[in-house]
């Protein structure tokens, strides 16, 4: 193991190497190239090296750091710079050292110190100037963390303000920490000590989100919070914890390595049991987006009796007053072929099917499975009901009824009647619910009661009956605070 004064030496001789160089990566071809990278990585200990002269590194040191590096990356131990080694010293790579080398029987590797506390605040404080916003980047970040979260018993949560242990910024070229970044590929990020709370993303790297293009953000930011939380770069070849970036896939996870390394640290997350509530309870609702921006676009049951919320690419589900742990995740992940952005979803309570509308067409599934043949045409599946519906409710008291929600007015389907919506429809959504504005989305939750949503308040109703709400206009009540628990 490297003490800091150490590293900090390392980093101090790669300032040096890199100085006069421009920030475009070259690629890896010849002796000096390749021994400035082994430098770079912490194949050299100070002592084997004059700080100021490669040239006059031993020889056998060089050919000892070769082998340590073909070993550390699985190759044929041959001590030679060959065409496989160069191969590999030229894949996009995180720019913390392969500090393990020495202990190669070793696989997850320990940093010395891990965090005594079950939950760490973290801030994007700078964030991809070009290619991903704000939300996006906020998103993957979230995944990451929650990933790590789910296998072990550390919460991140997210503050826009205050002191955080965990600071995140996309900077590129010379950022003032004796580690400039090198443009494109290379180094993708690193870590600083101490606590390694310190990351940075090179803002010169193409960052995306699933797609072979680029380099996928949420792949590195897993790797670069496994850092964070005290893991070192592992010699297993599919870890998240291996230094070389993987192409873009789309169940890219947390291998056995990564979750046996953490758990050594920190021991397993406690499933399911009140433990997981009182953590929750103890920090608040973290989710910084969800509770800054609670408009949804759809909300509904599933036949299972879970309540689901989608908005944009995501959906989280929701507990009792809460979101529960482990979200948002992506829509199409779980309900496969589902377009992002859904106009509108409910249970069908004679058949236990799942309808999803969006513009002109619906979607049908069993739980997360769609049936054949869709989606299908609104105006085909649904005589009588208008395109680009803002919200559907099946009505409790007969399950052949359906309300549908669009601007101001509402229509009744009905199955059991010819023609399904009868001609006295549309109605205005006023004399049904009290509001003079179009809705965002309507549930009947498993509380009995009706709730209509609309931008960041809901309203909430005892009984679904006509013309009751027309001289007793509904109290809105913040969305926020009693759907997803968050501290305002
Ligand atoms: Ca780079
Ligand atoms: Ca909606
Ligand atoms: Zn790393
Ligand atoms: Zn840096």
């Amino acid at each position: 193991m490297f003490t800091r004064e150490k590293l900090i030496l390392v980093c101090y001789l790669v300032v040096l190497l890199f100085s006069g160089l421009g920030y475009t990566v070259t690629e890896i071809r010849n002796a000096t190239q390749a021994i400035k990278y082994l430098i770079q990585f912490g194949y050299f200990t100070p002592t084997t090296m004059d700080p100021n002269m490669i040239h006059k590194i031993k020889r056998e040191s060089v050919k000892d750091a070769i082998i340590d590096f073909q070993t550390f990356s699985g190759l044929p131990t041959t001590g030679e710079l060959d065409s496989d080694t160069f191969k590999m010293m030229n894949i996009p790579r995180c720019g913390c050292i392969d500090r393990f080398y020495r202990t190669r029987f070793k696989r997850y590797g320990h940093f010395l110190e891990t965090w005594r506390v079950d939950n760490l605040t973290y801030r994007i404080v700078k964030y991809p100037s070009a290619n991903l916003n704000k939300l996006q980047t906020d998103l993957e970040f979230r995944r990451a963390f929650d990933d790590w979260s789910s296998i072990m018993p550390i919460d991140f949560n997210e503050r826009s303000s205050g002191p955080v242990r965990i600071e995140i910024s996309f900077i590129s070229g010379e950022h003032g920490d004796f580690m400039p970044f090198d443009g494109p590929q290379g180094v993708l990020s690193h870590n600083l000590s101490p606590g390694r709370g310190t990351v940075h993303f090179d803002d010169s790297e193409n960052w995306t989100i699933g797609t072979n293009r680029g380099i996928n953000l949420h792949q590195v930011a897993l790797h670069a919070i496994g850092h964070i939380l005290g893991l070192d770069h592992s010699l297993e070849n599919n870890a998240v914890m291996r230094p070389f970036y993987k192409p873009y896939s789309q169940g890219f996870k947390l291998q056995k390595d990564d979750i046996q390394g953490a758990q050594a640290m920190y021991g397993p997350r406690v499933p399911l049991d009140e433990d997981y509530d009182n953590t929750e309870e103890k920090f608040g609702n973290n989710d910084i987006y969800l509770c800054s921006n609670p408009k949804i676009d759809t909300i509904f049951n599933s036949n299972a009796g879970e309540t689901f919320l989608f908005k944009g690419n995501y959906y989280w589900k929701l507990k009792k007053n809460e979101l529960s742990f482990g979200y948002p995740k992506y829509i199409n992940q779980t309900w496969k072929g589902l377009p992002a952005q859904i106009d509108s979803a409910f249970t069908h309570k004679n058949n236990g099917y799942t309808y999803f509308f969006q513009n002109t067409k619906y979607w049908k599934y069993f739980d997360t499975k769609m049936l054949d043949g869709y989606p299908k045409d609104i105006s085909k599946g649904f005589t009588g009901i208008p395109n680009k519906i803002d919200a559907v409710l099946p009505f409790n008291e007969d399950k052949n009824v359906i309300y549908f929600f669009k601007g101001t007015h509402y229509w009744v389907y009905n199955d059991a009647e010819t023609p399904p919506v009868a001609n006295t429809y549309p109605k205005r959504i006023y004399d049904l619910l009290g509001l003079t504005d179009s809705i965002d989305d309507i549930l009947y939750y498993s509380d009995g009661y009706v709730y209509v949503f609309k931008d960041n308040d809901f309203y909430k109703y005892s009984d679904f009956s006509f013309g009751v709400y027309n001289s007793i206009p509904p109290v809105p009540q913040k969305i926020a605070k009693n759907w997803y628990g968050c501290n305002l």
